[in-house]
């Protein structure tokens, strides 16, 4: 019974020097999609503020049926996407979903996304934890990036894994 207790106390004393996992979403958009898409990429910076790597296991949206994280990969000199498993936001560090790399894919839309708007997430992590996300929706059809390529049609790359 003693040595339970003070094992007990040896945890408690060890536990709040690890600082609690903080996981904040910045820049979350998504693009609008053509008209008769029924797909729209979205697009976050996932940032870890603590000690420990997070794994995001599942985000939810009224705006798509099954929302799911891809990655990009070359493979034969085509893109493809893959949905990402783990999600892992790694301590102190970020994880990018960018155009042309890492996304958000929501697949199955429920409704007409206009610009302008917001598609409201909640991304969740393992540790249980709900984080809400307010992604405007941005019409980028006429924009080029900042490299001088056109960016990326999401419509020209293939799925698989799903
Ligand atoms: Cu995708």
């Amino acid at each position: 019974m003693k040595i339970k207790l003070v094992i007990m106390s040896a945890l408690m004393l060890i536990m709040p020097s690890l600082a609690a996992a903080e996981i904040t979403i910045e820049d979350a958009w998504v693009r609008l999609p053509p008209p008769v898409a029924d797909t729209a990429a979205g697009y976050m910076v996932m940032r870890n503020s603590g000690d420990q790597d997070v794994e995001i296991t599942g985000v939810t949206t009224d705006a798509a049926k099954q929302p799911e994280f891809h990655s990009t990969i070359e493979h034969g000199g085509m893109m493809h996407m893959m949905k990402m498993e783990p999600v892992i936001v790694p301590a102190h560090g970020e994880l990018h979903f960018g155009t042309g790399g890492n996304h958000l894919m929501l697949i199955g839309l429920t409704g007409e996304l206009k610009a302008g708007s917001h598609v409201m997430m909640t991304i969740k992590t393992a540790e249980g934890k709900n984080i809400m996300v307010h992604a405007e929706v941005r019409d980028m059809r006429a924009d080029k990036d900042h490299s001088g390529h056109k960016t990326m049609d999401h419509g020209d790359m293939q799925h698989r894994g799903h």
